[in-house]
């Protein structure tokens, strides 16, 4: 895995952050990109021991600071072997009567919208080359809709669908394509759905839900396999839970 460079969105916390230190412990070249620029720049010098990273601060909405930012990279941080399309979030739990339009809009437009632009300028280089890698982060969400969950598991099973087109459209030119889908994980993601409300704080009491690590080392697998294996689509769920609405809790 040496000397390949991966990108990987919404690298300053949670599933992104993991992922980019597991990659570090291989060697791999990292493009970490978030919007706050003191984790990036935190976690930029964790890992240089490891490897080389280049920090990249955008907002995945914002296509024209997509489009530069990758545009503009380093000579050495220009090839791009593998995509991690993991930044995103939900906002808010509410029926769909009661859902607020600006939740809905940054639901989409970050977790669909972004990802394709990302996507899109990164795309054309592999196929150029006839190689690389993405992987999309999607969630159990996009399997499985649940209460409440209405916008958000609309926007994760947009993930699902857009990963099997680029799978499909991809096919001719070598490019691996698959996603990656987990359940309860322990993160700042609550936090950001309750916005910081004290709820939050209960979604992973009572049980042992997946930590970060537990899904990086599932997308480390999906990269480290050869060139003949594509790892297409994983569902991975704690053990407590069996479905979005079914958790085993101790309380
Ligand atoms: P975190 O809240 O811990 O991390 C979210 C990451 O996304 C942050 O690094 C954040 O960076 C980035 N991000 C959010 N909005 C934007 C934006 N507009 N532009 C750029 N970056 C953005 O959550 P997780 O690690 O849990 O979530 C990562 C992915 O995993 C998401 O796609 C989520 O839907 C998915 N997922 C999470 C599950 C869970 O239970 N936690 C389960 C299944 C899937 P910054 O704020 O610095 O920009
Ligand atoms: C995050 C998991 O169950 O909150 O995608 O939708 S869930």
């Amino acid at each position: 895995m040496k000397n390949k460079v991966a990108l990987i969105t919404g690298a300053t916390s949670g599933i992104g952050r993991a992922t980019a230190y597991e990659f570090a412990k291989h060697g791999i070249k990292l493009i970490l990109c978030g919007r706050r620029q003191e984790r990036l720049d935190t976690i930029k010098d964790a890992l240089s021991k490891q490897t080389e990273i280049h920090t990249l601060n955008f907002d995945v909405r914002d296509k024209e600071a997509v489009f530069s930012a990758i545009e503009g990279l380093p000579e050495a941080f220009k090839q791009i072997d593998i995509l991690i399309n993991n930044a995103g979030n939900a906002h808010g739990l509410d029926p769909i009567e009661t859902g607020n339009i600006d939740d809905w809009d940054a639901m989409l437009d970050i977790n669909v919208k972004g990802l394709l632009y990302v996507s899109k300028a990164i795309i054309p280089q592999m196929t150029a080359r006839q190689s690389g890698q993405i992987i999309n982060i999607g969630s159990s969400a996009g399997k499985e809709v649940y209460p409440k969950g209405n916008v958000y598991c609309a926007s994760k099973h947009a993930v699902v669908a857009v990963t099997e087109g680029m799978r499909i459209d991809l096919n001719p030119y070598g490019i691996k394509v698959g996603s990656v889908n987990p359940g309860l994980v322990e993160t700042e993601f609550s936090q950001v759905r309750f916005k910081g409300e004290a709820v939050a704080d209960g979604v992973y009491k009572g049980y042992k839900a997946l930590q970060a690590e537990d899904v990086a080392d599932v997308i480390y697998f999906a990269v480290s396999r050869p060139p003949h294996v594509n790892i297409a689509d994983v569902l991975m769920f704690c053990t407590a839970q069996a479905t979005a609405t079914i958790v085993k809790k101790d309380i």
